[in-house]
This record gives structure tokens, sequence and C-alpha cells, in this order.
């Protein structure tokens, strides 16, 4: 949906196109104005078009897209081509008009060039948002809000990537998120004919909520739109560096701002195990599939 978004042409570059094809295709200046005209005012239509519909945005992407450059500002943007688009149909409309009425006259499409410049001069601005926008946009990780979807929590070092390894076929796929450093991970696996993505959000759900700044969190919140499972990995062996307690916490923690199910399973059994609960190790493969089966159960 955002990978596909078009590059979006400066003011400048949009005029001189349209007045370079209006200058050596045009045989006079009715259809230079003409020409003109319609490079202009589709090019800016087809922009709008192939920018995605805000109204019909899942509500998962419609929150990412808010965290990364704001809906309402995105939306005004994409107004100001429409206006500019019409603009300049009315502007060819009236001068071919005034041609018609008054006979071809060379000040006639020197006018209208001048008001079709203008108007796109107007907008350059919004032009240079949305190509910014479209550059921030593009890198959305490739998370599908119509799959069914395993989140992994829990510190860093229990074995969430290890477990996205063990349980999907291909190599995850890598893609960083607009708004940290860090790179979101996501695998697909198929039971029963549907198909499931796992997702590792590293810098998201691995440490306690109170460090978060605001886009952090807002993009959890995010994350709540998805048909999801939260498969959540502790790790008691001491192994990971974290020891137990602040791991539990975090588990409560998520519990409590996350609405979707919560799974806590212990990992590396080949080292340790917890007391309470399912146990699995991502390194030999122990317990794994049991756990798959648990959270599709819940999905
Ligand atoms: N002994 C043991 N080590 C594991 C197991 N799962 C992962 N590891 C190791 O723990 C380290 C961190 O694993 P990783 O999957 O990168 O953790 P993540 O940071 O949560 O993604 C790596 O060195 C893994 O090889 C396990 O079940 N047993
Ligand atoms: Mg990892």
């Amino acid at each position: 949906m955002f990978e596909e978004l078009p590059s979006v042409p400066k003011s400048q570059e949009l005029l001189d196109k349209a007045f370079r094809r209006a200058s050596r295709y045009a045989k006079n200046d009715r259809s230079s104005v003409m020409v003109a005209g319609n490079i202009l005012s589709d090019n800016l239509a087809n922009l709008i078009r192939k920018f995605p519909s805000l109204e019909n945005l899942p509500p998962f992407y419609r929150d990412i897209v808010d965290i990364i450059v704001g809906i309402d500002i995105l939306r005004i943007k994409l107004s100001r081509l429409n206006w500019a688009s019409r603009q300049i149909r009315e502007i060819t409309r009236v001068s071919l008009n005034d041609m018609k009425r008054q006979g071809e006259n060379s000040i006639y499409k020197r006018a209208a060039f001048g008001r079709m410049s203008s108007v796109i001069g107007s907008i350059k601005k919004d032009l240079e948002f949305l190509n910014e926008a479209r550059e921030k946009l593009r890198w959305i990780p490739a998370i599908d809000p119509e799959l069914p979807t395993i989140l992994i929590a829990g510190y860093p070092n229990v074995g969430k990537s290890s477990f996205i390894l063990q349980v999907t076929d291909a190599k995850p796929e890598v893609a960083t998120y607009p708004f940290t450093t860090k790179s979101i991970q996501v695998g697909h696996f198929i039971q029963n004919h549907q198909k499931y993505q796992v997702v590792d959000t590293p810098g998201l759900l691995d440490r306690p909520f109170e460090d978060r700044n605001e886009i952090e969190r807002q993009a959890i919140a995010a994350l709540q739109h998805l048909k999801g499972v939260v498969l959540f990995i502790i790790d008691p062996s001491g192994h990971s560096g974290f020891p137990l307690e602040p791991q539990l916490r975090l588990v409560e923690c998520i519990d409590n701002f996350i609405e979707l199910p919560v799974l806590v399973v212990s990992n590396k059994s080949d080292l340790a195990t917890y007391r309470n609960g399912i146990s699995m190790s991502t390194l030999t493969g122990e317990g794994v599939y049991e756990v798959l089966g648990q959270l599709t159960a819940l999905l």
C-alpha cells in the first residue's frame, strides 16, 4: 500500500514538464494552453489518487500514519493539491474561452501560463511535504493487518528472534520503523491453510513502559488493532542477563496496557525451567510447536 507511492515532483519540475511539452507538441496557442493545463491537472490528480485513501485505511495503518506524518495534516496537503488541480482546469477553460471569443493572441497564453505558475508555486511547500511523507511511509513495516498475528514480547536476549526463526519458514523480513532506530522482524507460517504472521518489535514490547516516549506508546497502541495474541517470553535461566523479577513486572505491565490475550512462556528450558507455566527451548526446539498450537488456538 505504501511501498508503491510515487515520488512527488517539485513544483518547478511540474511546471517545466508542462511548459516544455506544450511548446514541443502544441501547434498553436490554444493547444499549448490545453496541453500544459492537462499535464498539470492530471499529474496532480494522479498523485492524489496514488496516495492511500485516508478514509479507508485499516485502523492499524491509520494509527501508524498518524504517528509518522499525521493524518490531519496529510489530508490538508492532499486537498491543497486537489484545489490546485481544479484551479488549473478552470484557468485552462477560461483561457480557451477567451481565445475562442477574442481570437488567438499570445497575451492569453502568457496570462494563462502565468496563472498556472502561480497556482503551482503556491503548493510548493505542500508538494515538498508530501514527498517527505512518502519517504517516511514507504518504510512502514511489512505487517499485514488482515493476518492473524503473534506479537512477541519479552526482555532482550530471551529468545524472541530465535522463536521467529524456529517457527517461520523463510528468513524474516526486516523493516526499519520510521520512528526508532530499531528494526521490526516479520515471519510467516501456514497452519491448516491459514497464514499467520509472527512479529518481533524490538524497542516496543521489550522493556518497562515507564521508559517509553509518546510515539512508542502510540505505536504500541496501534499494534492492538491487529488480530493478535501476545507471546510473552521469559528467560528464567539468567542467561539473558535479566533477573526474573523485572521480567514478571513487564508481563503485568503488558497485561494491563494491552487488551490482546497474552500467553506467557518460559524459554531456554535446556538451561532452567520456571515452576509455573509452559516452557520451551528455542535452541533445541523442545516445546516450541506446543506453544505455537496454544497461540493459534487463542487466535
Ligand atoms: N540455551 C539457550 N539459548 C537460547 C535459547 N533461545 C535463544 N538462545 C540464545 O539467547 C540469545 C538471545 O537470543 P535471541 O533470539 O536473539 O533473543 P531476543 O533478543 O529476545 O531476540 C542468543 O545467543 C540465542 O542463541 C534457548 O532456548 N536456550
Ligand atoms: Mg531479537
